[in-house]
């Protein structure tokens, strides 16, 4: 899970495509502080960012009169990324657009380092992770406690959401339950749906109501049909999973922020291969797996690896069955992730 050994050509390559990148996003900025000056531009009002284009966002007006209806804006250049579910400040354009001038503080943050280890956010100011996984493209076990970590760590809820359990047979169905279990065991809320057969739809509309979730996962788990599901009246795109392999097709691209007609806002998110853990400790990844948490500083020895020493209350915790193997594994496997990455 190592970020891959450039070599210096290619590395060179990303600084210069890098360093452009930061040219042109500087160049919007300054026309957008142009903007500022002229007479184009009318009152601040506040928005809430729908979805990220580029050096753009889509802005959604939260005050009348542009309550419900969505802006292109340009932003200044000392906000920093925003991200979907940020709330602004922002000034219409008399002609068309806008400008975003100010960001509010966010109460919370998903991030996750990109392919070159530089952290990104997801979504701000959510009140639920909903790790969708499905009986097709078959789950990994390892990216859902990625997933989990990530979420301890700031704070967000989790929960687990099964779908596609129109495909579960007896092929797969021992091994998704033993997966469940797991979850289920450690006190995490567990979802089924289908939207095929309608199963699980109604509790999980009932879950999302009056809150701000992200769905997360991997592609092809079927994210954007169920928020499609859900919201029959919005324009949502699917993708079939490939033939050959079944997997997911990276049919979403950007995140984006829905409303719910009952009250609520759902974020749609693209699906990821892998989610990097870089940017937390190695003593937040401990905390991150949450049946871990009793045992923490009870090693006998304070610097303990949890692998070979004596008196590791890690290694008791699991011989007494109280940590299941796959998340120690998984705990290790991260762990080491994150020191190659050190080492890089
Ligand atoms: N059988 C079955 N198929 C489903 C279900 N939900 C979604 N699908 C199918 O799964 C495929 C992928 O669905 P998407 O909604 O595009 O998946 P996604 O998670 O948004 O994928 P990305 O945008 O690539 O991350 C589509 O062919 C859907 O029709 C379900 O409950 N049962
Ligand atoms: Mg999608
Ligand atoms: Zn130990």
């Amino acid at each position: 899970m190592s970020k891959r050994k450039l070599t210096k050509q290619q590395s060179w390559r990303i600084e210069r495509i890098h360093k452009e990148r930061m040219e042109r996003t500087q160049k919007r900025a300054d026309r957008a502080e142009e903007t500022l000056q002229s007479s184009d531009l009318g009152p601040e009002t506040e928005g809430i960012i729908i979805s990220h284009f580029g050096t753009q966002v889509e802005v959604e007006g939260t005050q009348e009169p542009h309550v419900g209806v969505s802006t292109r804006c340009n932003m200044r250049a000392n906000l920093g990324q925003l991200v979907t579910g940020d709330k602004v400040v922002w000034r219409p354009k008399h002609t068309e657009g806008g400008v975003v001038v100010a960001r509010s503080d966010r109460d919370t943050l998903l991030q996750r380092p990109d392919m070159h280890g530089r952290l990104k956010p997801v979504a701000a100011n959510i009140d639920f992770i909903v790790v969708v996984i499905a009986a097709e493209p078959a789950p990994h076990a390892n990216l859902i406690d990625r997933y989990l970590v990530a979420s301890e760590t700031v704070d967000i809820p989790p929960v687990i959401l099964l779908n596609k359990s129109d495909l579960i047979d007896e092929s797969n169905a021992k091994d998704l339950e033993k997966l469940l279990k797991t979850y289920i065991d450690l006190g995490y809320q567990v979802i089924r749906t289908s939207i095929k057969n309608d199963e699980g739809m109604a509790e999980l509309n009932e879950f999302l109501k009056d809150r701000i979730s992200v769905f997360v996962g991997q592609s092809g788990v079927g994210k954007s049909s169920l928020i499609g599901t859900l919201l029959p009246d919005i324009e949502i795109s699917v993708g079939e999973l490939s033939q050959k392999r079944k997997k997911g097709t990276h049919t979403t691209t950007t995140a984006r922020l829905f409303h719910m007609p009952i009250g609520g806002d759902l974020i749609d998110s693209p699906g990821i291969r892998e989610f990097g853990l870089w940017h937390i400790s190695e003593d937040e990844l401990l905390e991150g797996f949450i049946e871990f948490r009793p045992h923490l500083g009870y090693c006998k020895f304070r610097d303990c690896s949890h692998e070979q020493e004596p008196g590791c209350a890690i290694r008791e915790a699991l011989d007494k069955g109280e940590i299941t193997a796959h998340r120690f594994e998984s705990y290790l496997r991260i762990r080491q992730s994150i020191r190659d990455n050190d080492a890089f």
